[in-house]
């Protein structure tokens, strides 16, 4: 077991970012291929590659006992009628629950399990708990503000993204 020393993070809200990172993963539309619909995909890459989301995480060992936790900002935006979104996953280790608090903006937290589905609608303020054994993702839900959460889940928990393709997200169309 690898002894921590206590830390704090500051929330940046003006930037929507998260101070003190040690990792900064940005994803865009060319990380997500596969999630959109094909032609849609085409058509958005021939005007650009958008930055669809990123995350400002801490380093934490991934361990039992230890606490990993991240703030994910997505854009604003659609591919074709789809919102911009997570790629979303499993935690590897399907006895890992996980929690997400809305910080700015409106999403939508979708989760799965088997051919059950649920979503929640988030808010500044909204704490969300997603089971163990759920899959998890969010959706930007709003064309114009970023949507920012902060989420905490258990170091050993793993991620397992292959199995989004065997279980997939209900959609959330734009309205
Ligand atoms: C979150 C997600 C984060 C990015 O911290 O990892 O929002 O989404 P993807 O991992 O699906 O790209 C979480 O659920 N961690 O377990
Ligand atoms: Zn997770």
């Amino acid at each position: 077991m690898i002894e921590m020393e206590p830390f704090f993070s500051q929330m940046n809200f003006d930037e929507n970012a998260m101070e003190g990172y040690e990792f900064h993963d940005i994803r865009r539309l060319e990380d997500l291929i596969g999630y959109y619909n094909e032609a849609d995909t085409v058509i958005t890459l021939e005007k650009g590659n958008p930055v669809i989301y990123e995350v400002y995480k801490r380093d934490v060992p991934k361990e039992s006992g230890e606490l990993l936790h991240c703030v994910t900002m997505i854009n604003p935006g659609r591919v074709g009628s789809e919102y911009y979104m997570t790629k979303g996953h499993y935690h590897q280790d399907e006895t890992c629950a996980e929690i997400y608090y809305g910080q700015k903006g409106h999403g939508r937290l979708v989760m799965q399990k088997g051919i059950k589905s649920r979503m929640v609608e988030m808010f500044p303020g909204t704490i969300a708990y997603i089971p163990a054994g759920w899959g998890h993702r969010t959706v930007n839900v709003s064309d114009s503000e970023p949507f920012v959460f902060f989420s905490i889940w258990p170091g050993h928990s793993g991620y397992d993204y292959e199995r989004v393709a065997e279980e997939p997200f209900a959609k959330v169309e734009a309205e």
